[in-house]
């Protein structure tokens, strides 16, 4: 079946784009929009045309699958070169998404008409490379070049009513989408109106300066961001067809760069990550309730998550004090939220009118979900899921936030161990993306299943992991920072480890992060670990020797650093120098220098060693699950796809080399994980 079909209402062709899932812009579909458009604007009995999709949406973009190799024609410029050179007005009639290359198509027609729940934006940023087909040399004839710097570099996806408001729309219509729009483009009769005659908006020169200031500093020297500034800010300095020009051959530039490589299979990455093997049958469960028990910084930040999905949240705690905290912290993430413009007193109001506090756990029995955020020790929530055992309805969902706990255990003191699973947020969580799905040995499929799509609801890149000591994200974190410490013992400062990674592309490195995140914590993790571990296991000494001293990091205003009163960015501490020395002259090892590159290697090869171990221990389902947990949990560059990907994209011999330098620093303890069979199944074919 063609990917673009054409029925006629009198004299208006209305082309239907039929490409599912979500009518991504393929070579199917512009071929076909070009025959049509062209033999539409030469039949002479046609007086307007009108783009609509079918399906769930317009077009949410070019299709991505193709960018991997040299795009074949016709190309989406041809297809808009088209319908502007028809005679004819042409109409796109939007519902579902209109993103990217699908936006761009919409812009190149004379008007556009769309349904409430349509969603238009050019987020080709996300991907590494910036709009293609005219989205940055017509956009801004809309809505001004302050704004389009704003939506391109903010990949901002808007919805009908705003964009609207702001020009992007001609019309937002109730009810038939098709009908409305067929007869916009009678009332069009022969009426032309290509963006590309239009004048740019008269705007005052500083909005523009300050749109792209502000693009350039939330863009953080990423090359798609910069690049789209420019483009977009082309349209003021150049003739339209030489911007138009010039935006093309950065895109195809881009598109064949490793950054985009990188971000497109995190996109698909992402999609994967949701098919998990066992539950092609399973069905989730329904979740109009939820229960919250504890209150912290971490069990505020999940009921916000599920405030936000619009879902009533029931949050227990042990005392008033306690429950009066946790409500309170809910409302100081809705205050920032208000302050920074991201939601409205009225909405602020309804969300927290949707909390029910408690001090009882009774209150949880109607509760469809149920999710643990107490203080993290194995006997306080075994007691707390046996209190909530017997409380909870038949087929409710029971979930711990524990970050490393064995869930199997946990659920062994239930009588419904099948309902039971992980649900491991990252602080805070209202913000950080990623949510691990733990799977404990007996959590029977539709509690997995209503995991996964309660963690697509809640705008969450969800990855199910296995029950193990640290699941993924926190196993493999806790192999690179062993490296990280053993390069300090081997000549290294923290502060030249953490300047390598950011150079790397992370934000900040592992021993800021640890001073931020409490010495401590970490110091307690070890001494647990040290005591199951064999005796050929080597620990890092450096970190005991600053936590004897109490240097717990940003709270103990020393760590790695040191802090000045209520300072965020620590200063270098001769002290700690003075410490790594010692430690290394009592292990007597004879301090070298590392270069960047080396220290960057041999954290990584770490990583990957780690990913190889748990993948043949099946604790993550695959590579690229691996991946999405770096980037969305740790800190992980996305322009570098995760350390699996970007270990895929080097030399193996260089690969090679860092792990015989990890195995040589971990000494006989060290396990080494199949690395080339899970990187082949990564490199470029
Ligand atoms: N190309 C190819 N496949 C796509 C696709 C695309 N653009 N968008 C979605 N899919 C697949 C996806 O992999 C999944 O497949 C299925 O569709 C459903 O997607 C020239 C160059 C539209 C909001 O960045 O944001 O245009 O896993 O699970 O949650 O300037 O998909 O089922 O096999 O995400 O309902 C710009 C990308 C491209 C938008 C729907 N466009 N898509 O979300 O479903 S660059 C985008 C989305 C561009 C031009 C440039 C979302 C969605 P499978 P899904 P969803």
């Amino acid at each position: 079946m063609s990917a673009v079909r054409v029925e006629r209402e009198d004299s208006v062709a209305v082309l239907i784009i039929d490409n599912p899932p979500v009518n991504a812009a393929s070579w199917e579909v512009r071929n076909g929009l070009l025959a049509a458009v062209q033999s539409a604007c030469a039949d002479p009995a046609l007086r307007a045309l009108v783009l609509i999709g079918a399906g769930r949406s317009f077009i949410a973009g070019a299709d991505i699958r193709e960018f991997d190799k040299p795009l074949r024609d016709p190309q989406m410029p041809a297809v808009i070169a088209a319908i502007e050179a028809c005679d004819k007005p042409v109409v796109a009639a939007i519902h579902g998404a209109a993103l990217g290359g699908g936006f761009e198509l919409a812009l190149g027609c004379d008007a556009r008409i769309a349904t409430a729940e349509a969603l238009v934006g050019l987020p080709e940023t996300t991907l590494g490379i910036i709009p293609g087909a005219g989205g940055t040399q017509r956009l801004p004839r809309l809505v001004g070049t302050a704004v389009a710097i704003e939506m391109v570099s903010s990949a901002r996806r808007v919805k009908a009513a705003e964009a609207l408001r702001l020009g992007m729309l001609d019309a937002v219509v109730e009810g038939d989408l098709r009908a409305a729009a067929v007869r916009h483009a009678r009332e069009m009769a022969s009426r032309k109106r290509r963006l590309r005659d239009l004048p740019l908006p008269e705007e005052r020169a500083e909005a523009v300066e300050t749109a792209a200031a502000n693009a350039l500093a939330r863009g953080k020297g990423r090359a798609a961001i910069a690049e789209a500034v420019a483009a977009v800010r082309d349209s003021a300095r150049l003739p339209f067809s030489e911007a138009l020009a010039k935006e093309r051959a950065t895109f195809q530039r881009l598109r064949e760069s490793e950054e985009a490589a990188a971000l497109r299979y995190l996109f698909f990455a992402e999609r994967e990550a949701a098919r998990v093997s066992g539950l092609e049958a399973a069905k989730p469960r329904p979740v109009h309730q939820v229960g919250v028990v504890g209150g912290g910084l971490m069990g505020s930040g999940i009921a916000v998550c599920f405030l936000d999905a619009g879902l009533p949240v029931t949050l227990v705690e042990r005392d008033q004090g306690a429950l009066d905290a946790g409500v309170e912290r809910i409302r100081a993430i809705y205050h920032r939220g208000l302050q920074a413009g991201r939601l409205s007193q009225e909405e602020m109001a309804k969300r927290v009118a949707c909390i029910t506090p408690s001090l009882s756990l009774a209150a949880l029995a109607s509760a469809d979900l149920v999710i643990e955020a107490v203080f993290e020790d194995m006997a306080v929530k075994q007691a707390l899921f046996r209190d909530l055992d017997p409380l909870l309805k038949q087929g409710a969902v029971l979930a711990s936030n524990t970050s490393y706990l064995n869930l199997d255990r946990m659920g062994a003191v239930t009588k419904r161990p099948a309902d039971i699973v992980g649900l491991h947020f990252f602080s805070p969580a209202q913000v950080m993306r990623l949510l691990e799905i733990v799977r404990a040995e007996a959590t029977a499929p539709d509690v997995l299943a209503t995991a996964l799509a309660m963690g697509k609801r809640i705008g969450k890149v969800s990855v199910v992991a296995r029950v193990g000591e640290g699941f993924i994200g926190n196993r493999i974190y806790s192999a690179y920072r062993f490296q990280c410490e053993f390069m300090l013992e081997e000549g290294a400062y923290p502060e030249e480890v953490d300047a390598a990674l950011v150079a790397f592309g992370f934000a900040m490195g592992p021993f800021a992060v640890s001073d931020m995140s409490g010495l401590d914590i970490a110091w307690a993790t070890r001494k647990r670990l040290a005591a199951a571990a064999d005796a050929a296991t080597r620990f890092p000494e450096v970190l005991n020797r600053l936590c004897e001293k109490g240097r717990f990091g940003q709270k103990a205003g020393a760590g790695w650093y040191r802090y000045a009163q209520g300072a965020r960015r620590g200063a270098v501490d001769p002290e700690v120098r003075a410490i790594v020395d010692a430690v290394s002259r009592e292990k007597k090892v004879t301090r070298r220098v590392f270069t960047p590159e080396e220290i960057q290697h041999r954290a990584l090869a770490a990583m990957v060693n780690e990913a190889a171990l748990l993948l043949r221990e099946k604790i993550a389902e695959r590579a690229s699950d691996v991946d999405l947990v770096m980037v969305n949990g740790y800190g992980f560059p996305a322009q570098r796809g995760g350390p699996l990907f970007w270990a895929s994209r080097r030399p193996r011999e260089e690969i090679a080399a860092a792990l015989d330098s990890v195995a040589a620093a971990s000494g006989a303890g060290f396990r080494r994980g199949d690395v080339d069979a899970v990187l082949d199944g990564l490199r470029p074919k």
